[in-house]
C-alpha cells in the first residue's frame, strides 16, 4: 500500500511538472497560466496565473486579449454585506520585487460571452499587456473545473455585462 501511494505521488508530481509552464517578458515572469474548463453552455470562463516582478519598478497588467470570448476583463472578488461578488478592475498591480497571484476566489482574468466551450486538456493563446514590460503571448492550459465552485454561470445571459455582475459567486 505504501509503495502504491508513493507511486501515485510520483505520478502526481510528474503530472504537475508537465503542466507547469512559464513565460518571461522584461522583468515579469508569468507562471502557469490556466483556465477552468467551462461547464455545459456556460458563457463565461476565468483564467489564473502568477505574476512575478524581478524589476526595481512596479508594473501593472492592464489588459488581456484572447479570441475565446467577445469580452475579456480583469476581475477581483470583494466581500459586500457578507456576499462574495466579482467586479472588474482597471489593472492588476505587480509590485517591484514582488508577486501577485491570480487564483480562484481572488483576482482573475474573466472571459465573457465565450465563443465556444473551454475544453479540458486543450489550450488557447492570450496576450497579456503590461504597462512597462509590454506584451507577451502565453498559452493558457485548460484544466478540470474541480473544486472551488466559483460559479461563472452566474454571468450567463448578462450580455453587455454590468460591472457589478449581480449574482454572488459561491466561493
Ligand atoms: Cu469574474
Amino acid at each position: 500500500m505504501k509503495a502504491l501511494l508513493l507511486g501515485l505521488g510520483l505520478i502526481l508530481m510528474a503530472a504537475t511538472a508537465a503542466s507547469a509552464h512559464d513565460y518571461k517578458v522584461d522583468a515579469i515572469t508569468i507562471d502557469h497560466p490556466w483556465a477552468k474548463a467551462s461547464i455545459g453552455q456556460a458563457k463565461a470562463g476565468a483564467a489564473y496565473l502568477t505574476l512575478m516582478n524581478d524589476g526595481e519598478a512596479a508594473d501593472r497588467l492592464v489588459a488581456v486579449r484572447a479570441d475565446v470570448s467577445e469580452i475579456v476583463e480583469l476581475h477581483t472578488h470583494t466581500m459586500e454585506d457578507g456576499v462574495m461578488r466579482m467586479r472588474a478592475v482597471p489593472a492588476i498591480d505587480v509590485p517591484a520585487g514582488g508577486k501577485t497571484e491570480l487564483k480562484p476566489g481572488g483576482l482573475h482574468i474573466m472571459f465573457l460571452n465565450l465563443k465556444g466551450p473551454l475544453v479540458e486538456g486543450e489550450s488557447f493563446p492570450a496576450t497579456l499587456v503590461f504597462e512597462n514590460a509590454g506584451e507577451v503571448v502565453v498559452e493558457v492550459a485548460i484544466e478540470a473545473a474541480v473544486g472551488g465552485g466559483h460559479d461563472h454561470s452566474a454571468h450567463e445571459g448578462k450580455a453587455g455585462h454590468s460591472h457589478s455582475h449581480g449574482s454572488s459567486a459561491t466561493e
